[in-house]
């Protein structure tokens, strides 16, 4: 089972911040922002390159709802995917970055 896989399972700790029956969002262990939370789909999908568009279509207002949460639609916030080797991708289960908490300079903090 991979990492994120046992966060869902609580089998390993985080940090949640909202949750419903398909979508999780928890704060990143290791923050690159002042805010540095982590969505992923509770099921597993290795990557955004083999995400359905279907995924897509209801993961998208579930992030928007987080962004609300954090009241990040108001000030901004960037969304990352890193996918493969050469995106930098650690952890091979889907995960959107939202960064936010500061106005972040392009590309990086
Ligand atoms: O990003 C993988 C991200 O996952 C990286 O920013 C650290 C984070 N991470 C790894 N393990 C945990 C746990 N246990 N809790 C919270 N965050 C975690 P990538 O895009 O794959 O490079």
């Amino acid at each position: 089972m991979c990492i994120f896989c046992k966060i869902v399972a609580g089998e390993i700790p985080a940090n949640k911040v909202m949750e419903n029956e398909e979508f999780l969002a928890f704060h990143d262990i290791n923050p690159k922002a002042p805010i540095h939370i982590l969505i992923i789909p509770k099921h597993h999908v290795e990557n955004f390159q083999s995400t359905p568009p279907e995924l897509m279509a209801k993961m998208t207002p579930f992030i928007q709802e987080v962004a609300k949460k954090l009241e990040l639609d108001k000030t901004g916030y960037r969304l990352i995917v890193n996918n493969g080797e050469d995106g930098g991708q650690e952890v091979m289960h889907l995960h959107f970055h939202m960064l936010g908490g500061a106005k972040l300079s392009w590309p990086y903090l």
